[in-house]
């Protein structure tokens, strides 16, 4: 039966025993082994403390990666000691690790170590990002990656495959950021949910690596399971200009194979497209934007931050300035990337025109650095400008190509690349032929790790682990937000925040404090809680404290309208409940403060059906969970590390 790629990927990633491709329909529960996995410094210490907790002496995926990558702001002690903490890990367990200063994880793994094929789970959301190359590659949480680094299939929902056949070839001034915001247009922050992107079509050939990186990355602000790209002409000649050829491995989507559903893109009717404040979907024209005053201007991120990009901007800034009103920062992706800029003479482009280079890491985009002025506008390159997303909590994030970026910092007001530059002049800028290739930077594993001792700074507590939840549940609400709440205001972004991510007992007392400053003190009081949400709850990041902070807090569950899949998965790996409204309408008979009671919680989590009454208001409703059978006992032992230990211990039982 002639396969989509996705199938194809899939297929061949099912463990022994496992049912046959053919038969497995979307929303079926699978397991996928894992080939790669990555983790990044803002995330890493609670996998790897999860990952020792599961007493394993080796990492057993084929590659796996640690990333010092995001926080390289050093504020305080926290952040370094967490790096030192990392390093010695790596050494200790057997991964490589990229040094602060190598670059943003996603495009360094699919530049120097993704195979096409392989399988990637990384403890970040924009993990697909490697589906440009033909990998399988999805975000999680910590624990799930701690589990494939320690050798366990991943568990997930079959999705539907959606075929987005690409026609035509974009016109000059528009770009790949402009397909995957015509997507969000479409689809919408949370439609992408249940669904694997798998782009096909001959615009395909027309977009080279970094820019179906840029569109596969931001498949993650549609709640996408991952995008994929195939593995054909373009990523071979990429590998080359990589010199890692011998890594090309073809894939293609088998002739008229069959998808779940299909859209097309016309690429010459995209024009430059801009998402404005405050969600990734609020998707405009440049054009119906123009005009608006804007404080600064970032191009870089993992989205946006290839050679070509900041070529591209380079090129329109070249022989201009940039407006005394705006603070221009670039910041390259890699460390590769910034080397053949600097070779090509396009910093120096850059700082002539007035930019302020930055440094190769993730950086402004999750807040860690460059902070908008009170009340001030950010033109960013970026993928995601929820509130306070930037660090400043008023100011307003629009997220865009980087001709716009550029031409906008010219200008000083948002303006269409094409009405200050004849973009047609742009079209000759390609990806280098051959980059400059030095991976002294990623320290490779080591064999003989006996010796080695695992350096912990003070400010590393362990993770917290919770406990089956009780038979019957007795609860306040400690918070009820409206729809679309995000990691971002669960976890809040930014460089104070992010240093505090190995210490939970410490991050917990923000959780929400941008959303709803009480929260803590609320959930403190009234512990055990519950949280209700609206309408993807949760989307955004894969930062598991969302999930570990609120279970820290004494939540037990969050009954929500729908909740957004990595989100949901960290809640069921932290023994926290995700239940949904069985009629959306409850979600207006229950308030901030009221008291639930569900009488036999523990039985009817089996059931997938929760009877929960409102006591404050004496009127009953229904929950549900859309858990699995495997998920549901995760969930009645508090958890996925105390489910692993328990079939650990049980099968060793039943070897001896
Ligand atoms: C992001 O882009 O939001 C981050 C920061 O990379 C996160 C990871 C995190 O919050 O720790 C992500 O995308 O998962
Ligand atoms: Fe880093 Fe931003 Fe990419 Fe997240 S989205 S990995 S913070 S560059």
């Amino acid at each position: 039966m002639p396969l989509n790629l996705t199938r194809k990927l899939i297929a061949a990633h099912l463990p022994p025993q496992s049912t046959d491709i053919s038969t497995i329909k979307p929303g079926d529960e699978i397991y996928i082994t894992i080939d790669h996995t990555l983790t990044h410094d803002i995330t890493a210490v609670m996998s790897y403390l999860a990952f020792e907790a599961l007493g394993i002496s080796r990492v057993a995926a084929e590659c796996s990666v640690s990333y010092l990558d995001h926080n390289l702001l050093y504020v305080d002690s926290k952040t370094p000691d967490d790096h030192i903490f990392l390093q010695s890990v790596a050494k200790k367990y057997g991964l490589y690790l990229s040094r602060p200063g190598n670059g943003i994880c996603h495009s360094v793994h699919y530049a120097r170590f993704g195979i096409p094929g392989k399988s990637l789970l990384g403890t970040d959301s924009h993990t697909p990002t490697g589906g440009a190359i033909g990998m399988l590659a999805v975000g999680a949480g910590g624990m799930d990656v701690a589990a494939a680094m320690a050798g366990l299939p991943l568990r997930l929902i079959m999705p539907k495959v959606v075929k987005v056949e690409l026609i035509g070839k974009l016109r000059p001034g528009s770009g790949a950021k402009d397909v995957i915001l015509e997507m969000l247009r479409r689809y919408g922050v949370k439609g992408g949910g249940g669904r694997i992107f798998e782009y096909a079509g001959e615009g395909v050939l027309s977009l080279e690596v970094p820019e179906r990186g840029t569109i596969a990355n931001m498949g993650a602000e549609m709640n996408a399971t991952t995008s994929l790209f195939p593995a054909d002409a373009v990523v071979r000649r990429f590998f080359a200009a990589q010199g890692r050829e011998a890594d090309f491995v073809s894939l293609e989507a088998d002739t008229d194979c069959a998808y779940d559903e299909a859209i097309t893109i016309d690429l010459s009717t995209l024009e430059p497209l801009i998402a404005c404040p405050d969600m990734p979907d609020n998707v405009r024209p440049v054009s119906e934007a123009a005009g608006v005053k804007v404080n600064q201007v970032y191009i870089g991120s993992c989205t946006n931050g290839s050679y070509a990009d900041i070529a591209k901007a380079a090129r329109i800034l070249k022989g201009r300035r940039v407006h005394e009103d705006v603070s221009l920062t670039v910041a390259p992706a890699t460390r590769q990337i910034f080397r053949e800029l600097l070779e090509d003479g396009i910093i120096t482009d850059l700082i002539d025109a007035g930019a302020r280079i930055t440094e190769i890491c993730c950086g402004a985009c999750c807040g860690i650095g460059q902070a908008p002025p009170t009340g001030g506008v950010s033109v960013r390159t970026s993928n995601r400008n929820f509130k306070g997303r930037g660090g400043t909590e008023d100011a307003k994030l629009y997220i865009t190509g980087p001709e716009t970026a550029a031409a906008s910092a010219i200008t000083g007001r948002i303006t269409d690349p094409r009405a200050v530059f004849d973009c047609a002049k742009l079209l000759d800028i390609k990806e280098p032929e051959h980059y400059h290739t030095d991976d002294s930077m990623i320290l490779p594993p080591i064999l003989d790790t006996a010796d080695i001792e695992i350096i912990r700074g003070p400010n590393i507590k362990p993770l917290p682990v919770n406990a089956a939840p009780p038979a019957a549940l007795s609860v306040r609400v400690s918070l009820k937000t409206g729809d679309n709440i995000s990691t971002d205001d669960i976890t809040p972004a930014g460089a104070q925040f992010s240093s505090m991510r190995s210490n939970i007992p410490l991050i917990a007392e923000y959780a929400f404090s941008r959303y709803d400053p009480d929260f803590v003190s609320r959930a403190k009081g009234s512990a055990p809680s519950v949280i209700v949400g609206g309408e993807n709850y949760g989307q955004g990041s894969s930062r598991e404290h969302a999930a570990i902070t609120p279970m820290f807090l004494g939540v037990k569950a969050v009954i929500a309208k729908s909740i957004a899949r990595i989100h949901r998965n960290n809640l069921i790996n932290h023994g926290v409940i995700p239940m949904f409204f069985e009629n959306k309408d409850d979600y207006g008979r229950v308030e901030l403060g009221d008291e639930l009671e569900a009488a036999a919680l523990a039985e009817q989590l089996k059931e997938g059906r929760i009877i929960f009454k409102n006591v404050t208001r004496n009127v009953s409703f229904a929950a549900i969970t859309d858990l699995t059978a495997s998920e549901t006992a995760i969930i009645l032992s508090g958890g996925t590390l105390n489910w692993i230990k328990a079939q650990n211990s049980q099968s060793s039982i039943s070897n001896t």
